[in-house]
């Protein structure tokens, strides 16, 4: 073992999904071993501990698993369990940390954010439950780093990552694993794989787009080689390091492709796609999109169909911008719900405690308490088995879905890169404003409430504020403004939009039309065009 002396580092505060900045800035000298000599004290020392260990496949991905090895073998660990050659999805990664019963892992991921030497790199510790490090364990090793002295770590060659088996290095163990098979054996256990064979069997199509990222070879060996998809069904299949030069990010403009092939005359039946490190999904019928939003609610709908929740579901939980579609079916159905601050470490205390068992974030991301992180293929599978079992297109579902519920409007406009300095004073004026609004009438649209979401868990009686703010109108209408966690350049400013209809002969309208009042609201209150400059946000979904 041998110590090196370090300094701290300013700035290495996680965001909403551990922490991501530019891969040049991992490669600078001690940037990566300071974070990971934070997280080890953080959580009382690598001694005696088992720990996961992959990433999405990203530029830099190998050169950092080796270094977590050096260090983790080096302060006393006991074993590794690492994907081959590096490779784990997020939500495969929490299964093995399960599975396994471990002291926790680290992945490696910028998830949705590109790849490359010029692009984004990631790294985020999840506990021994599968999922994401909590608020406090988080703040922890934020003040490790402004403290950090030294950090162990010791010489030696590089493991050799691509032969699976047993190794070592120093005294601790390493298996290298197939990244795949455990978590595919979980998801034969959910849901009903011969009925999705079936279905494929009788011709059913279906696109799977991988994004060149982490998705690709689970999506291969679960949906062509087990449920008998033709061979052609999954896109993009081999994941690159930087992810072919796109934008891993599983949405109408990001994955343009599959929603060119959805949306033409000779569509296949299903289209799909998941993100860089697969905990996202997105869900596209023959013609028909279905927001994030819309599908947790559908599946909360329908997840009795899957043998894994046969049972019927407990409750269900959804982050603060997501939209109310889905606390329409729990109220229906009698399931608890809950609203959360955005990202996954908000579910763990939940599902822990048995209260929910589906989650779900605006985003892009669906998954329950198989494991405790979101689940893009899990998504992808519980909508196979939801048209095995009904036997009804994604489009006739999400008819039948408002004609039943209501549809709940939404839409979600991102101005990304903006000035730091400016999007904090938007904000920071916004909530100076929030007590003048209730009663006024903006856009045509009456404030009936306006506050900044804080949340007190019911679980670990945790205290989380400052998560967004937001404006309810009136008839179910809603705009929440909050700033990513997640981007490694100026500010990303999010705008949610969301409306209820009720009336069955307004259940087909074009989104951005049926919430163009809402849109306009936001605007005027927030002044959004005026203070960026931008006529209109980058990127809608
Ligand atoms: C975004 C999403 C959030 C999600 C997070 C991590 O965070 O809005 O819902 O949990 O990304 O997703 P933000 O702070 O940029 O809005 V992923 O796929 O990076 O693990
Ligand atoms: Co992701």
């Amino acid at each position: 073992m041998i110590t090196i002396e370090t300094a701290p580092i300013a700035g290495q505060k996680a965001g909403t999904s551990g922490l991501r900045r530019k891969t040049r800035d991992f490669m600078e000298p001690r940037f990566l071993e300071n974070y990971i000599q934070s997280i080890l004290n953080a959580i009382g020392g690598a001694k005696g501990k088992t720990f996961v260990i992959g990433g999405d496949g990203r530029y830099f991905n190998a050169d950092a698993i080796q270094t977590i090895l050096r260090m983790a073998a080096a302060q006393g660990a006991d074993a590794a369990i690492v994907g081959q050659n590096g490779l784990l999805s997020t939500p495969a990664a929490s299964h093995l940390i399960r599975l396994n019963k471990t002291d926790g892992g680290f992945i490696l991921s910028a998830s949705h954010n590109p790849g490359g030497i010029d692009e984004d790199f990631g790294l985020k510790f999840n506990m021994p439950n599968g999922g994401p490090a909590t608020e406090a364990v988080t703040n922890e090793i934020f003040a490790q780093t402004q403290n950090l002295t030294s950090y162990q770590t010791m010489e030696s060659p590089a493991v050799d990552l691509a032969t699976r088996g047993q190794t070592s290095l120093g005294d601790m163990a390493i298996t290298i694993v197939d990244p795949v098979a455990d978590y595919a054996a979980l998801m034969q256990d959910l849901f009903d794989f011969d009925a999705i064979r079936s279905l494929f069997e009788g011709g059913f199509r279906m696109a799977f787009d991988a994004m060149h990222a982490i998705t690709g070879p689970y999506a291969t060996t679960i949906l062509e080689d087990t449920l008998a998809a033709p061979k052609g069904t999954v896109r993009n299949g081999i994941p690159l390091p930087d992810f072919g030069g796109g934008h891993p990010d599983p949405n109408p403009i990001w994955a343009k492709e599959l929603m060119q092939t959805m949306m033409a005359d000779d569509a296949p039946d299903f289209g799909a796609a998941s993100d860089g490190d697969g905990d996202r999904n997105m869900i596209v019928g023959r013609g028909a999109y279905v927001t994030p939003s819309d599908s947790l609610a559908v599946i909360a709908a329908h997840a009795h169909r899957a043998p894994g929740y046969a049972k019927g579901l407990a409750g269900v939980a959804r982050s603060m911008p997501t939209s109310a579609a889905v606390d329409r079916v729990a109220a229906a159905k009698g399931m608890g719900c809950f609203e959360t601050p955005t990202g996954w470490k908000f579910f763990g205390t939940l599902l822990d405690a048995g209260k929910v068992n589906l989650c779900g974030e605006e985003s892009a991301g669906t998954g329950s308490d198989h494991v405790r992180e979101k689940d893009g293929l899990w998504a992808v599978l519980m909508w196979l088995n939801i048209i095995a079992s009904t036997g009804q297109s994604v489009a006739d579902l999400m008819t039948d879905h408002w004609q039943t519920y209501g549809r709940n409007y939404y839409s979600r406009h991102d101005y990304e890169a903006v000035d730091s300095a400016i999007a904090n004073t938007l904000m920071d004026d916004l909530r100076a404003k929030l007590p003048t609004l209730p009663g006024q009438t903006v856009a045509g649209l009456t404030v009936s409430g306006a506050d900044e979401f804080a949340y007190d868990d019911p679980v670990d009686g945790s205290h989380t504020s400052g998560q967004g703010i937001r404006v309810m109108f009136d008839a179910g209408a809603r705009v929440v403004l909050r700033l990513s966690g997640t981007g490694t350049q100026g500010a990303t400013i999010r705008v949610y939009l969301e409306r209820l209809e009720e009336d069955p002969g307004k259940l087909h309208q074009d989104a951005e039309t049926a919430l163009a009042d809402v849109i306009n609201a936001a605007n005027q209150i927030a002044e959004i065009a005026d203070r960026t400059g931008r006529a209109a946000p980058d990127v809608k979904t």
